[in-house]
This record gives C-alpha cells, sequence and structure tokens, in this order.
C-alpha cells in the first residue's frame, strides 16, 4: 500500500489513531499499532463537520486575500504587547505550533498555563523531573489497572482495548463507564484522592508492601512520607473521604503481589493544590515500588514533546495567567483553534471581554467564540494539510499527509504564519517538508525516573469543609460522543435520582464566581453529592473560578461549590 494516504486523527486525545485514505475515504489502519482496524464516533463526527469555506470581516464575506490584508493591516497598527495570541487543542498536530513563530517574533503577548493537564503536569515534575509515561508495554504487562480520576475506557478507548481483559479498579465520584467495567470502585468524595493516597500508604505499611529495595535506589523522603502517612488519624477518613475501610483492605488484597499500572486522568488535579495532591498519589505509588519496573507504572498525559526540540519559536516578551485573561486590555486578540466562549473559566468574563476588542478567530468551524470575532479566517482542514501527531497517552506517532485538495478560501497554520512572516519581513520558517520530517523520522528514547522525590507534608484546604447540605460539588468530566465543545453537546446537569429535581426540569446553579441555567437529568451514576456537567456543556464555565492554582498558572474548574437559585 501507498503510505503516503495515511491521515492522523488530529483531535485532543490519548490514543493518536491513523487512518488510510482510500477512495475518498477514511479507512481505519490495520498497520497503526494503536488504531487496530477501528476508529471511533468522534473521529466519523470530524468527517460530517460543515466547515468554514469562507472569510467573513464584520459579518461580510469576503476573500482569504482581502481577510489577510486586514490582519495585516490591524497588527501593524497594533502596539505589539497590546496583541494577544491564543491557541487551544482543536487540532493536535505539529503544526499547529507554527503561527507561534510569528507571534513570537512579532513581541506578542502569550498565554501561560493551561486548561487541561497543566496542574497534574507540574505536580509530577516537581517529584521525578519530567512527566512522560512508560513505555506502552509496561502497560499491556500488567495484572491490575487502576483508572484514577480518569474514564479510561472512555477518554482513550484504543488504549484501554489493548488492556480489556485485565482486572480494574476505578478512583472516581462518578459511576462512570471505567467504574462499570471495574472490579472496584471507591466511590470518594471529590479533592480527596491525596487523603486516599494516604491511607493506602498506611495500609501499605501495615501489610509490609512498601518496596524499600526498589524506591530507594533512586528516591529520598520515603522516611518521612511514611511517618506522615501514619500519622493520619484513621477515625476521620470514612467521613471525609467517603468511603468505607472495608474498600480499602479489598484494594490491597487486590493489588499485593501484583503488577500494578496507574492510569491518572485529570479528575485528579482540578483543584487549587492539584499539584500536591497528584504528587501525593505517585508518592504512594513510589513506595509500593511501581515506579521503573518492567511491567506496570503510572501514566498520566505525557509531555508528547519530550525529546524533540521545539521547530519553531516560542518566547514569549509578556505573559498573561489563562484563567484570568481581561481580554478587552488588548486590541487585537488572535484566536487559534480554540472555543474559549465555553472551555475556559468565568464565561462571563471572556464575552465581556472580547465584546470590547478586536477578534480574530482562526478555526476550522463556526463555533461559540466566533459571534465575538470581527474577523474570520477559516483553516484549511486535516485533510488537506500535512502533519505529526504525536501522543500524550503511548509513544506511538500518527502521520498525516495532505490526501486532499484544499479549499482555495482556507488556508493552513503554516501557510499563514510564512505569509505574516513574510509581511513583516521577519526570518521565514524552516521547509515544511523539514519540519515534518524532523517530527516523524525522529524517536526520542522513554526516560527512566533517575531521582524521586517524595511529598512530605500537604497543604490542601478541604472542599468538604465548606459544602453544606444542600450544596454540591461540581464534577466536569468528557462525554462519549463528543470532544470537549466540538460536536454534539448538551447542557445538562446529572443529579442523583434522590435528588429533590425532576428530569428535564430547567435549573439555575450559581456558584462565587456566576451563574447559569441548566436541564436537569438525573441518574443514578451520580454521587449524591455532586453535580456532573460534562466539558463542552454551553453554560459549565459560567461557573468556574477565574483563579489560576498555586503553581502552573492553570485553571481549577472543580475548586466550587454549587449552589441551587430556587424560584
Ligand atoms: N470521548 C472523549 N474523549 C476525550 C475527550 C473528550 O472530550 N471526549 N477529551 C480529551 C482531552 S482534551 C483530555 S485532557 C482527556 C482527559 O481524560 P480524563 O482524565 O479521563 O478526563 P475527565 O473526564 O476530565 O476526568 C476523568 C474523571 O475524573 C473524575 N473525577 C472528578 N473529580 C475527581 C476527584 O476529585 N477525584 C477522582 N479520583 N476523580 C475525579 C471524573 O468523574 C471523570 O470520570 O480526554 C481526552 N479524550
Ligand atoms: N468545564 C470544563 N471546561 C473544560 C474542560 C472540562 O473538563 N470541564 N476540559 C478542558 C480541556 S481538558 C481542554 S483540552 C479544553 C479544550 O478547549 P479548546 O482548546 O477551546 O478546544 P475545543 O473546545 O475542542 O475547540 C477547538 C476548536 O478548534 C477548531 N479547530 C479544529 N481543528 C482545527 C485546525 O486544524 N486548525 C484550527 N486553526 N482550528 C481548528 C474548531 O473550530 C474547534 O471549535 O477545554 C477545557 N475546558
Ligand atoms: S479514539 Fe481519539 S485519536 Fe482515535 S479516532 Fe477517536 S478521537 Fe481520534
Ligand atoms: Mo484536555
Amino acid at each position: 500500500m501507498n503510505s503516503n494516504n495515511t491521515v492522523a486523527c488530529p483531535l485532543d486525545c490519548f490514543d493518536a489513531c491513523e487512518a488510510n485514505y482510500i477512495d475518498e475515504k477514511c479507512k481505519p489502519s490495520r498497520e497503526h499499532f494503536i488504531t487496530d482496524g477501528k476508529l471511533c464516533v468522534k473521529f466519523a463526527h470530524l468527517l460530517k463537520e460543515d466547515n468554514l469555506k469562507s472569510a467573513i470581516h464584520e459579518g461580510r464575506n469576503i476573500e482569504l486575500n482581502d481577510a489577510l490584508e486586514v490582519l495585516s493591516n490591524k497588527l501593524e497598527q497594533s502596539n505589539a504587547s497590546k496583541v494577544l495570541y491564543y491557541k487551544g487543542a482543536g487540532n493536535i498536530g505539529v503544526m499547529q505550533g507554527s503561527p507561534k513563530e510569528f507571534f513570537s517574533q512579532y513581541g506578542a503577548t502569550f498565554v501561560q498555563g493551561g486548561i487541561c493537564d497543566e496542574i497534574g503536569d507540574a505536580g509530577l515534575t516537581q517529584g521525578r523531573g519530567h512527566n512522560v509515561n512508560p513505555p506502552l508495554q509496561n502497560l499491556i504487562d500488567a495484572d491490575v489497572i487502576i483508572s484514577w480520576g480518569r474514564n479510561f475506557c472512555l477518554t482513550s478507548p484504543h488504549m484501554y482495548a489493548k488492556v480489556k481483559d485485565k482486572t480494574f479498579i476505578t478512583i472516581d465520584p462518578i459511576v462512570t463507564d471505567m467504574a462499570k467495567k471495574s472490579d472496584l470502585h471507591i466511590q470518594l468524595n471529590p479533592k480527596t484522592d491525596h487523603e486516599l493516597a494516604l491511607l493506602l500508604t498506611r495500609f501499605a505499611y501495615m501489610d509490609d508492601m512498601n518496596d524499600v529495595e526498589s524506591y530507594e535506589e533512586y528516591s529520598s523522603g520515603a522516611d518521612e512520607f511514611e511517618d506522615f502517612a501514619k500519622s493520619r488519624p484513621l477515625v476521620s477518613y470514612e467521613s471525609t473521604i467517603g468511603v468505607h475501610l472495608s474498600q480499602i483492605v479489598k484494594f490491597m488484597e487486590m493489588i499485593k503481589d501484583k503488577k500494578v499500572a496507574i492510569m491518572l486522568g485529570l479528575g485528579v488535579q482540578k483543584y487549587f493544590e492539584g499539584a500536591q495532591i497528584i504528587r501525593a498519589i505517585d508518592s504512594f505509588a513510589a513506595y509500593i515500588g511501581i515506579h521503573n519496573k518492567k511491567a506496570g507504572g503510572v501514566w498520566y498525559l505525557s509531555d508528547a514533546s519530550y525529546g524533540y526540540e521545539s521547530q519553531f519559536k516560542t518566547e514569549a516578551k509578556k505573559s498573561v495567567d489563562v484563567t484570568n485573561i481581561d481580554f478587552s486590555a488588548y486590541d487585537l486578540v488572535f484566536i487559534q483553534g480554540a472555543n474559549p466562549v465555553v472551555s475556559i473559566p468565568n464565561s462571563q468574563n471572556v464575552i465581556d471581554g472580547l465584546k470590547n476588542t478586536f477578534v480574530v478567530y482562526f478555526g476550522t468551524t463556526n463555533n461559540d467564540t466566533c459571534a465575538y470575532a470581527n474577523l474570520v479566517i477559516p483553516s484549511a482542514d486535516f485533510l488537506t494539510k500535512s502533519d505529526v501527531r504525536l501522543s500524550y497517552g503511548h509513544e506511538n506517532k500518527a502521520i498525516s499527509y495532505a490526501v486532499k485538495q484544499k479549499d482555495e478560501n482556507c488556508i493552513s497554520e503554516y501557510e499563514l504564519t510564512n505569509h505574516l512572516l513574510e509581511k513583516f519581513n521577519y526570518e521565514a520558517l524552516k521547509p515544511e517538508l523539514e519540519i515534518f520530517e524532523y517530527y516523524k523520522n525522529t524517536n526520542p528514547k522513554l526516560p527512566k525516573i533517575e531521582s524521586f522525590e517524595f511529598i512530605e507534608e500537604l497543604e490542601i484546604e478541604a472542599l468538604y469543609e465548606d459544602k453544606e447540605d444542600d450544596q454540591y460539588y461540581l464534577i466536569t468530566g468528557k462525554r462519549k460522543n463528543s470532544l470537549n465543545s466540538q460536536f454534539k453537546i448538551d447542557n445538562c446537569a446529572y443529579f442523583h435520582s434522590s435528588s429533590p429535581f425532576s428530569d428535564g426540569v430547567e435549573v439555575i446553579l450559581y456558584t462565587d464566581y456566576g451563574k447559569a441555567k441548566f436541564t436537569v437529568k438525573l441518574s443514578d451514576d451520580i454521587k449524591e453529592n455532586c453535580i456532573l456537567i460534562h466539558a463542552g456543556a454551553k453554560n459549565v464555565n459560567y461557573l468556574t473560578p477565574n483563579i489560576s492554582d498555586e503553581v502552573a498558572s492553570s485553571a481549577i474548574f472543580q475548586d466550587v461549590i454549587v449552589s441551587i437559585e430556587l424560584s
């Protein structure tokens, strides 16, 4: 088969699947290890997207060249530091990084921190110097897999398919799809995972499951961590974590003498002290000797570009935390591949700001953010541009060739960047093929954990101390058939059926940060004290804090208590 017909799924997902473009159709690749002959429904939705086919200026369709002229004139007239470059995760191919090169040379303000995995990444890196997953084979060779704050089978269905016959334990406040496939489900209260990690450490100590031989080789602080875990009073655990001790006993029985893999997800780190929480879990993992073994290990959203040299300049002269941008403070806001009106915290703040600046939207679809754009530039879709897709789930990548002719009114990220670089007489990008070949042919070696620092103390404010009985924890996670705000999204708030509401009624939910209307859906999969609102739900981020976590300038979507406005 002609290998130049492969395309990579560009969606922000662990799996990084590959397809073959044959007879104008995408067929799941059989040779690509992860894809293994299957693609998912999100990819099918992507193929059916109604993509933008014309540039738009102040509500009127215009020629692409005219739109590029408006953009460069605006940039020429603006003070560079008053131009904000905002990049999202609509397509996570490496070529999406190219516009950074222009905005870096131009001197625009960049966004720092993130709205995804950055808090957990910072926590893991503090403890072990990097955040890189073990080889996928270690997962395949594990006996027991713990899905901890991650909806493993839903958010990375192809990784899951490789190991679906293993024994699973899920740690999650919600009865997720993954929980339903698990032999044990620890349905803890939100923001109590550090307490659970300490409790498990204490049980491991009592059961002689501490693997001193393994961790003394590369770590420091184990004794202090052990003492710290032992010093917590056992009696308070049940009421705080919300879990019966018999489940902890079962957990220990299930992992004893087994090769254990922990699949960590975003759920544990969507809090102000999320970096400490994830470090507590990673310290428990080190204590029982999971790291640096031939099988098992700890997986998170790995630093996919570890070991690659960035092919684009990305230094920012100035930056602003993503969690609390005052968009109105900029003369021009350039938004690429993102839908911040729905996806970043405090939607009211975002909308108020976007209404009072000149917004350029560069993307494939007419999303919620386009409603506030003065200029829309249609991006070429993934089938019409070459790219390489690295994965934050595993070490396999996916290669994308341009298999279709681009629409003449659309432009790729690489082309737009070179156009602007030329206009401003800046240094051009390296040739597209050279960048593509670099990412395609470079295969960095996965690092081991050379030195590990156990966490020795925790300073974490408990969410349960602030919550009244008629209030709820907010859980916000992914939905099976959509990808963040892309594709079919609802605006529902899911409650346990013991709640005082009926299915289908509208409620107004409020927090310290804002309020919004939702349609009630009842489901016994939801813990009684929680409300689940999916990522991408139109109004969810009216409720979330425009506050950064303590170390990573990143969003803390769940550090919030929800009340219900009674009409
Ligand atoms: N179908 C689908 N797949 C996706 C995506 C999508 O939108 N749809 N998005 C992709 C992206 S961008 C990302 S970053 C990944 C994220 O992948 P995951 O980390 O799996 O995603 P989430 O659904 O955000 O969070 C995981 C789980 O954490 C649980 N949780 C919430 N709070 C807590 C807590 O305090 N403690 C514990 N232990 N659990 C908690 C939630 O109930 C949820 O089940 O998924 C990717 N894959
Ligand atoms: N409440 C709540 N909020 C969340 C989350 C949550 O769990 N709960 N999850 C967070 C997470 S993990 C993430 S990653 C973010 C995601 O948030 P965003 O980064 O804003 O991503 P999307 O909502 O998927 O919107 C991506 C847009 O990219 C555009 N696009 C697609 N392909 C291309 C392309 O090839 N080129 C260009 N230029 N544009 C393209 C499409 O128009 C699409 O609308 O949301 C975060 N927000
Ligand atoms: S599982 Fe993920 S990477 Fe694979 S086709 Fe679906 S969205 Fe794309
Ligand atoms: Mo994400």
